[in-house]
């Protein structure tokens, strides 16, 4: 059936293509504009994928990638999305080009792969087979975790929610080693590490090895490392460091890069594709 991503299906005919020319025109667009945030969409593209599919629930089903619902107003709208716009915009000429044989849910599933990978991290295994929902229709609002949260058991619960343990949690925070917040975005401001473009566990080095302030300033309460004042931590971050069992894994991560890979392309895949082929859309 054409839901399994089989080779006979579209999707598989776009793998065949992604291989080659696509996958090309795909890396190409991360750094091809210089002017935009530290050069590259890459981090950008992989809060995209990330956002399409953070909205999933195991329990019934719902939510999750397959979709592409943040394509219409309700689901673009919350305020948790603000600037995926530009990630959207971004994939369009590749949507165009191979819109045939690729739906949006895959495309920006396959960008945060490619965002990854192009900027150092893992390889990640990824698969087709979400189809695009042709009415605006989505999940409630508040699926995406409230960053001004700080207590360890609310990011606990909404993984939780998507099917993920403590483990797989602080794996895929290891995210934010790459890109920055943007006041006119989120509210929050600045970059999690020095090295924002690469890949690397250099999230739970901070995390462990900075000590952080709460930063003065109008914003929302975020923190900000002391030595330089120029590295941010989220409330949501911070708790990392507050649960016994999470700063296990910042621990364990900030000491073996190797295995946080490991532990984040598993996360991120499957995180990616749970709501393929569960659910009609
Ligand atoms: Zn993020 N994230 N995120 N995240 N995220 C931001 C930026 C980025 C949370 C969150 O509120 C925010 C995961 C988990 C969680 C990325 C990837 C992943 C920003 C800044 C906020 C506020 C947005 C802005 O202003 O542009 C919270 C509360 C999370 C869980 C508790 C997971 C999981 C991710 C991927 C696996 C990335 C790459 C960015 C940087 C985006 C950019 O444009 O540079």
């Amino acid at each position: 059936p054409q839901r399994e991503g089989s080779s006979s299906s579209g999707a598989g005919k776009f793998l065949a293509l992604f291989a080659g020319a696509g996958a090309a025109e795909l890396a190409n667009l991360l750094d091809s504009n210089p002017d935009y945030d530290d050069s590259s969409y890459g981090p950008v593209l992989v809060r995209l994928a990330w956002h399409a599919s953070g909205t999933y629930a195991k329990t019934d089903n719902t939510g999750g990638s397959n979709g592409a619902t943040m394509r219409f107003p309700t689901e673009s709208k919350w305020s948790a999305n603000a600037g995926l716009q530009v990630a959207r915009d971004l994939l369009e000429p590749i949507k165009k080009k191979y819109g045939d044989v690729l739906s949006y849910s895959d495309l920006w599933s396959i960008g945060g792969v490619v965002g990854v990978q192009e900027l150092g991290g893992p390889t990640i295994k990824w698969r087709s087979g979400r189809i695009d929902t042709h009415k605006d229709r989505t999940v409630e609002d508040g699926r995406l975790p409230d960053a001004s949260r700080e207590d360890a058991q609310y990011s606990r619960d909404v993984f939780g929610r998507m099917g993920f343990n403590d483990q797989e949690l602080v794996a895929l925070l290891g995210a934010h080693a790459l890109g920055r917040c943007h006041s006119d975005r989120s509210g929050f401001e600045g970059p999690w590490t020095h090295s924002s473009t690469t890949f690397s566990n250099a999230f739970y080095t901070h995390l462990l090895d900075e000590k952080w302030d709460v930063k003065k300033w109008k914003g929302p309460k975020q923190y900000e490392d002391k030595a330089t004042k120029s590295l941010m931590m989220l409330p949501t971050d911070m708790s990392l460091t507050r649960d016994k069992e999470f700063k296990k894994w910042v621990t364990i991560y900030a000491n073996d890069e190797e295995k946080f890979f490991a532990d984040f392309a598993a996360a991120y895949a499957s995180g990616l594709a749970q709501s393929i082929t569960t659910r009609a859309v």
